[in-house]
C-alpha cells in the first residue's frame, strides 16, 4: 500500500505536480556539512603509541632520548584492521603527545622519528598509518597535542609558531582529514629543553586558537576540529566513554569563572555531558575513553581491558545519545595491538552487527497521525525504515504531538528502540513515549528526551508485542523524524562479578544463573578447561584473577579481570588515628584526609618485611578535590630510617580517575611505607580512598 502511494506520488511528480507544501524550517542552530559526515562516522578509535609506550608513562615528561623509540614490528595494518573489525569507521592518529615526540619526520624539532632508530631514521608512523587506512577504506584524523614538554620555547609565542607549522606538516602531507583533534591539558612541569620547571600559559589567549584553528579550516576544509569547546565537537567532559540521558547536540559554551572566556582546556566539564537545549551552535559530543586502564599501553594493566559487553554500554551511552565513541587503543612496545585487545574489538563488532542486522520494525505497517500536507511520497512514514537519516516522517507546522503505531502483525521480542531526526532541519524534538500494545491496551513501557542524529534506547529486559507505538510528548516546532527501528541484542551469558573479602576470601558470582564458572589466579586466559569455581577461596597474597561462565562449550561470557595485592590483615598506619586508616581499610567508599603543606604523608606498617614490586593510589573518583597528582614513595626496615624509592606524577589523573599502579624501578624488601602527597589538583588536603601494595 505504502509503495503504491510513493509510486502514484513519484508519478505525479514526473507529471509535473508539485505540492504547495513546503519542507519544514529548520529549527536553531544547524550542522555544518562536515559536522553531518563527522556525525555519521558514529565510531573511531584515537590510537596513542609514542614515547611513552617505551616510557612506560601515560605522559612523558619530554626528556625521553630519541633512541627510545623502536618498535620492532609496527604494524598499522594490524592496527587500523583490529579497529575496522570492531566496527570502527575511522582513526584518530596522536601524532605528537605531549612529551613532544613527533612520529613523522618534521623540520620543526629534533624530537622526532627521523632521530630514533625507528627504519634507521628513515621511518614515518603517520605516513603508515595513512596507507593503512586508504588501504582498508577507513577515515584518518590527526591529534598533535598543543602542550609540549620537550620544546624549549614552549611558553613564548615562538612555540605558536612551531605548533602551527607543525600542524601545516601535516595537514600537507596526510590528509584528507576528517577530524583535527586539539585536546585540552596544558601547561605545567615540563623538560622544555633542560629547564626542568613548571611553565604556565594563559588557555584563553596562548594558543590563539582562532588563527591556529583558521589553518586547519583553510588547509583541511573537511576536518571537524574537536576540542574542549568545540568548535565543531565538545568534549563531554569525562574520560569514562559516556554522554548524558539527556545530551543535547547544540551548546552554548559558558565560562568557568566570571570574566573569562570559555576555551579549549578552560571549561566546566560537566556541562559537556548534557549540552545546552537551544545552543548557540551546533556542537555535538565526542565521547572519549580508552579500552585499556590508561591510553598508553602498560603491561601492567594487561587484563584489565574493557570487556566487548562493557564496549557496547558504553555504545549505548555514546552512539545511542547522539554523541561519537571515541574509543583509545594502545599499541604494545612492539608496536602491535595486543591479542587480547584484537579479540575484544572482534567481539564487540561482532554483537554490533548481530544486534542491527534486522529492524523489525521493517515490513510492519506504519500509521501516523498526521503527516505533513498529506503528502506521504515526500513526509510519510515510508522514510523511517528506509535508512535514509535525510528523508523523514514531518507534521504539519501546528501539529507536534503527532502518534505513530507500527503494527508488525505477529509478536516480536526486541530489546532496542532507535530513533533518528534529520538533523539538517536542527534538533527538534524535546520528548518522547514508546507504548506497547499488551493485554489488550497500550502500556507506557518507556521515555526518552534528546533524539538528535541518533537515540538508542535499550530495554533493562526483552520486550514481546506485535504493536508499538510513538508518542511524541514536546517539541516547539512540527518534527522531523528520519528513523524508527526495533531490535533485538543477541542473549549475552552473564559473566561473573569478581569480589574479595578484607581476609583474602574470592567470591564470584553472576547476575543470573550459568552452566559453569572457569578461572586462574596466574593472569593466563581461562578457558573451559580451567579450573570450575565450587565455592570462594583465598588469596590473601594477591594476584590477578581471571574469570568467565560458560552455557556450552561454544557459548561463553567475556572474560573478568580483577588484580589483588596482598590482604591488609595486620597492616597498621602511623600515627594509629581514625582518619588515616580509612586509607588501608579495603573500602574504596571511605578516605583518609592528609594535608599536602605538612609534608608528613602516611606511614603503613605492614607488620613483616615484604617485597614491594609497585604500589598503588586509589583516589576519590567523584571529585577532584583532593586528586594527588604528585607523590613520592619511601621505605624503611625500621620505621625509622627512610629511603626514597621514588617520586612522580600520576599523569591525567583528573582526567582519568581511575587506580594508579606505580611499578617501582626495582623492587624492594621493607616492613614500613611512606606515601608523601606532593601536590592535589585543588586545595592541600589530599584524599587517599586506597593505599596498596603489588608483590607479586
Ligand atoms: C587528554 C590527554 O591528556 C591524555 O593523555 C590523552 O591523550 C587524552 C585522549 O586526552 O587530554
Amino acid at each position: 500500500m505504502i509503495k503504491k502511494i510513493i509510486l502514484s506520488a513519484q508519478l505525479l511528480l514526473a507529471a509535473g505536480v508539485t505540492y504547495s507544501q513546503t519542507a519544514p524550517k529548520p529549527y536553531g542552530a544547524l550542522p555544518t556539512e562536515r559536522q553531518i559526515k563527522w556525525q555519521e562516522t558514529e565510531m573511531y578509535c584515537i590510537v596513542h603509541f609514542s614515547m611513552a609506550t617505551f616510557d612506560d608513562k601515560e605522559w612523558g615528561y619530554g626528556d625521553e632520548p630519541n633512541s627510545l623509540f623502536n618498535p620492532q614490528s609496527f604494524n598499522a595494518l594490524q592496527i587500523v584492521g583490529a579497529a575496522k573489525a570492531g566496527g570502527f569507521k575511522g582513526i584518530v592518529v596522536v601524532a605528537k603527545h605531549h612529551d613532544g615526540f613527533c612520529l613523522w619526520p618534521t623540520k620543526t624539532t629534533q624530537h622526532n622519528i627521523s632521530q630514533s632508530p625507528y627504519k634507521n631514521g628513515k621511518g614515518d608512523v603517520v605516513e603508515e598509518y595513512k596507507e593503512a587506512c586508504d588501504k582498508l577504506n577507513m577515515k584518518l584524523g590527526l591529534y598533535c597535542s598543543p602542550w609540549d614538554r620537550n620544546n624549549a620555547n614552549y611558553g613564548t609565542p615562538e612555540y605558536v609558531s612551531i605548533y602551527r607549522a607543525q600542524l601545516k606538516e601535516l595537514y600537507s602531507n596526510y590528509g584528507p582529514l576528517f577530524m583535527s583533534w586539539h585536546d585540552g591539558a596544558n601547561g605545567g612541569d615540563g623538560y622544555y629543553g633542560g629547564a626542568r620547571e613548571p611553565r604556565k600559559i594563559d588557555r584563553t589567549t596562548y594558543y590563539g586558537w582562532d588563527t591556529t584553528w583558521g589553518i586547519t579550516r583553510s588547509m583541511q576544509p573537511t576536518a571537524a576540529i574537536f576540542g574542549d569547546v568545540g568548535p565543531d565537537v565538545r568534549w563531554v567532559g569525562n574520560e569514562q566513554g559516556h554522554a548524558g540521558e539527556t545530551s543535547w547536540e547544540t551548546y552554548t559554551p559558558e565560562a568557568p569563572e566570571e570574566g573569562k572566556t570559555p576555551a579549549n582546556g578552560f571549561v566546566k566539564d560537566w556541562l559537556g555531558t548534557e549540552g545546552t537545549r537551544n545552543g548557540k551552535y551546533w556542537m555535538p559530543a565526542e565521547c572519549d575513553v580508552p579500552l585499556r586502564t590508561g591510553w598508553f599501553y602498560h603491561q601492567s594493566q594487561d587484563g584489565q581491558s574493557k570487556s566487548a559487553y562493557k564496549l557496547l554500554d558504553l555504545y549505548y551511552k555514546s552512539v545511542g545519545r547522539a554523541a561519537c565513541l571515541d574509543l583509545g587503543l594502545s599499541p604494545n612496545k612492539q608496536g602491535l595491538i595486543a591479542p587480547e585487545d584484537e579479540q575484544i574489538l572482534k567481539e564487540f563488532g561482532n554483537i554490533l552487527k548481530q544486534t542491527f542486522a534486522v529492524n523489525l520494525a521493517k515490513g510492519a505497517t506504519l500509521t501516523a497521525s498526521n503527516v505533513r500536507g498529506k503528502n506521504q511520497a515526500l513526509y510519510g512514514v515510508a522514510h523511517l525504515t528506509d535508512n535514509d537519516r535525510y528523508s523523514y516522517w514531518a507534521t504539519d507546522d501546528q501539529i507536534t504531538n503527532p502518534q505513530l503505531i507500527v503494527d508488525m502483525r505477529k509478536p516480536q521480542t526486541f530489546n532496542v528502540i532507535r530513533l533518528r531526526e534529520d538533523i539538517k532541519l536542527g534538533q527538534r524534538i524535546d520528548g518522547v513515549v514508546i507504548d506497547v500494545w499488551q493485554n489488550n491496551a497500550w502500556q507506557e513501557l518507556t521515555i526518552a528526551t534528546s533524539i538528535g542524529a541518533n537515540r538508542l534506547i535499550r530495554l533493562p529486559q526483552n520486550v514481546t508485542a506485535a504493536k508499538v507505538r510513538l508518542r511524541i510528548t514536546k517539541s516547539p516546532v512540527c518534527i522531523a523524524l528520519s528513523d524508527f527501528g526495533l531490535f533485538k541484542e543477541p542473549a549475552h551469558l552473564s559473566a561473573p562479578q569478581i569480589t574479595r573479602t578484607a581476609k583474602g576470601e574470592v567470591i564470584l558470582t553472576t547476575e543470573a544463573p550459568v552452566g559453569s564458572i572457569h578461572y586462574t589466579v596466574d593472569g593466563t586466559t581461562p578457558g573451559i578447561s580451567s579450573p570450575t569455581y565450587q565455592h570462594s577461596f583465598l588469596l590473601p597474597d594477591g594476584g590477578v584473577v581471571r574469570a568467565l561462565s560458560f552455557e556450552s562449550a561454544n557459548q561463553h561470557s567475556e572474560i573478568k579481570n580483577m588484580q589483588f595485592g596482598p590482604v591488609k590483615v595486620g597492616w597498621q598506619v602511623k600515627p594509629d588515628d581514625k582518619n588515616l586508616v580509612k586509607a588501608i581499610d579495603d573500602n574504596p567508599g571511605t578516605y583518609a584526609e592528609i594535608p599536602v603543606s605538612a609534608g608528613e604523608g602516611i606511614v603503613v606498617d605492614l607488620g613483616k618485611s615484604t617485597s614491594i614490586k609497585a604500589f598503588t593510589y586509589l583516589p576519590k573518583t567523584d571529585h577532584t578535590d583532593g586528586m594527588v597528582d604528585a607523590y613520592e614513595f619511601y621505605y624503611s626496615a625500621d620505621g625509622t630510617t627512610w629511603l626514597k624509592s621514588q617520586s612522580g606524577e600520576f599523569a591525567n589523573i583528573k582526567s582519568n580517575p581511575v587506580m594508579q599502579i606505580v611499578k617501582l624501578d626495582k623492587p624492594i624488601a621493607a616492613r614500613y611505607f611512606k606515601f608523601v602527597p606532593k601536590h592535589v589538583i585543588h586545595g592541600d588536603i589530599a584524599e587517599v580512598a586506597e593505599l596498596g601494595i603489588i608483590t607479586q
